[in-house]
């Protein structure tokens, strides 16, 4: 992958506050701690643009980064976390749903998974949601390197029978594994004519 310079845009508390033009989006989605903030400093080569962390809800806000000017990549909080007052899971995930349902810029979803799990009944939710809006979308098998070689193509298989022609491809951060293969997906994604 090309370096190119990526730049932190803003934060948005609140998904009406998002401009309605711009950049096409492409933003990370999964459960709390699956590693969509790690994925974006993996892609962009920076240890501390995203902020990352081992307790789940860290992201708080719709994060939006600037990616050469092509286009930004937005960090978005996770789902399906138990910690954390109500009031405040709440809050969270009305922000995630509702960028989802105000944005007119996502061009295109990364649904990140934790290899471990699977996909779980709020990732399932989350991508009947984006085909049902025609919104491409790939999913991310994250965490490969916590997997066996046979675990992770199990995962694999099984998420080709649950979404028959999805893209789907297998990434961890610790070994590099995949990200390759993401940014392409996000080239190409990008390229197509909406
Ligand atoms: N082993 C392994 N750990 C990972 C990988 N990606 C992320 N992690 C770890 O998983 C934890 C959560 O990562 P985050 O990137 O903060 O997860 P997130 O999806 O942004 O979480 P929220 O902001 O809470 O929604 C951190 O401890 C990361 O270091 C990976 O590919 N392999
Ligand atoms: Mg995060």
């Amino acid at each position: 992958m090309q370096k190119e310079t990526v730049q932190f845009i803003t934060s948005y508390a609140n998904p009406e506050d998002i401009p309605k033009d711009g950049l096409p989006h492409v933003a990370m989605l999964g459960r709390s701690n699956a590693g969509k903030s790690t994925l974006i400093n993996s892609l962009t080569h920076s240890k501390t643009l995203a902020k990352v962390s081992s307790r789940p809800g860290l992201t708080r806000l719709v994060n939006v980064f600037d990616v050469g000017g092509r286009y930004h990549l937005v960090d978005l909080p996770g789902y399906g976390f138990a910690s954390g007052s109500k009031e405040d899971r709440a809050r969270l995930q009305d922000l995630l749903f509702g960028y989802l349902q105000t944005t007119e810029r996502l061009r295109y979803a990364i649904v990140l998974i934790d290899g471990r799990i699977g996909a779980t009944d709020s990732d399932k939710e989350i991508l009947q949601g984006l085909i049902d809006e025609h919104i491409p979308f790939l999913i991310v098998v994250n965490k490969a390197d916590k997997l066996k070689r046979s675990e992770l193509s199990h995962m694999i298989e099984k998420i080709d029978v649950q979404y028959p022609g999805a893209q789907c491809i297998a990434h961890s951060s610790i070994s590099g594994v995949g990200r390759k293969e993401i940014f392409d997906a996000i080239n190409t994604a990008l390229s197509q004519k909406k």
